[in-house]
């Protein structure tokens, strides 16, 4: 059975809602794909170094980075001589067959499950910059553990942008979970006290901690970070649990080493990867599991509460590629 087949047949056999909301998230990132990939092997009848430049070019396109492009690249050309495949439809096939190796292979680490403690409280912290998602996930994160049965408390700890901590309140109360804050400009450590404190108190599962996102030197936010931890984990033994940090798929390359600062000066444990319904760049997975080697978690799929997704490589291949088949 061809790969495209095999990876259709396990896809749907998930289920088909999920399969929808990553069919429908992906539906940009497609186009720039996958149906780049269908035009480009009915312009060629037969594969040779014009293609290959052509395919490297919208491979980085995508927002690959362009040492996975080569590094792939050259796997599908040893694969072609191999198996003396010489159809540019049935090297996009072996195509992404070496994509989806390559991002198996690059990270040992494939679970999605949260780190969380279970007899007690649970801390998760979420870092990332401005703008990339932070407070929507945290709201989307609550919804969901909350319809698993948890209770969540919030903990607003962005103190430093205007209308932050009202953002978090706003969510607070449509998901009827308690937020903690303080005024603004409140030091953020503070405030993690605060919620802890409170969480404990009425016995949560679940402590969700927002942050700043603005950009500094990496020493001061270094400072800051471990601040926080030093905070949260002596106030709950082994928190924060999971630091997750927040990645907007828009941005781009770019994105992702902002991001790489965020990893360098703290610990982070998994990504959750946003705004994948506005980016047309699907690409960005194979880079910031070249660039990170950190698990994505779960990605974004829209702006509502019901918008993300566990990460399933298989669903996110299948979305990118479904109108590759045949
Ligand atoms: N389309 C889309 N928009 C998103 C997604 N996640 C967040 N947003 C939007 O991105 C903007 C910034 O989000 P916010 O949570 O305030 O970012 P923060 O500054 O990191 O806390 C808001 O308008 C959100 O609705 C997503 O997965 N898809
Ligand atoms: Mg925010």
């Amino acid at each position: 059975m061809s790969f495209f087949k095999k990876l259709k047949e396990r896809v749907l056999g998930k289920g088909t809602k999920q399969n929808e909301k990553y069919n429908a998230a992906l539906t940009k990132a497609r186009g720039n794909f996958a149906d780049r990939l269908k035009l480009l092997a009915a312009r060629y009848r037969s594969i040779d170094e014009n293609y290959f430049e052509d395919l490297e070019e919208i491979l980085i396109e995508a927002d690959i980075s362009v040492n996975i492009v080569f590094e792939i690249i050259e796997e599908v050309k040893k694969q072609a001589r191999l198996d003396k495949i010489t159809d540019p439809n049935d090297i996009n096939e072996v195509l992404v067959d070496k994509m989806f190796v390559y991002y198996a292979k690059s990270g040992e680490d494939m679970d999605t499950e949260l780190n969380l403690n279970e007899d007690g409280l649970s801390v998760i912290l979420v870092v990332g910059v401005n703008g990339v998602g932070k407070t929507t996930s945290i709201a989307k994160l609550a919804y969901k553990l909350k319809n698993e049965g948890k209770k969540v408390v919030l903990v607003a700890g962005d103190t430093f942008r205007a209308g932050a901590i009202e953002q978090l309140d706003v969510w607070g109360e449509r998901l009827d979970v308690e937020v903690v804050s303080a005024p603004m400009k409140s030091d953020p450590s503070s405030v993690y006290y605060d919620g802890v404190k409170r969480a404990l108190e009425v016995g949560a599962d679940v402590l969700i901690c927002d942050s700043a996102g603005r950009l500094q030197t990496k020493v001061n936010l270094m400072g800051e970070l471990s601040k926080m931890r030093r905070v949260l984990s002596k106030a709950v033994e082994g928190a924060p649990h999971e630091v997750m940090l927040i990645i907007d798929a828009t941005t781009g390359q770019n994105g992702v080493l902002q991001a790489k600062s965020f990893a360098e000066a703290t610990g982070v444990d998994s990504i959750i990867l946003t705004k994948m319904d506005g980016t047309s760049k699907g690409g960005i997975i194979l880079s910031i599991r070249e660039e990170l080697g950190i698990p994505v978690k779960y990605i974004g799929t829209g702006e509502k509460l019901e918008d993300l997704e566990e990460f399933d490589l298989e669903q996110y291949m299948y979305g990118l590629t479904s109108t590759m088949e045949g």
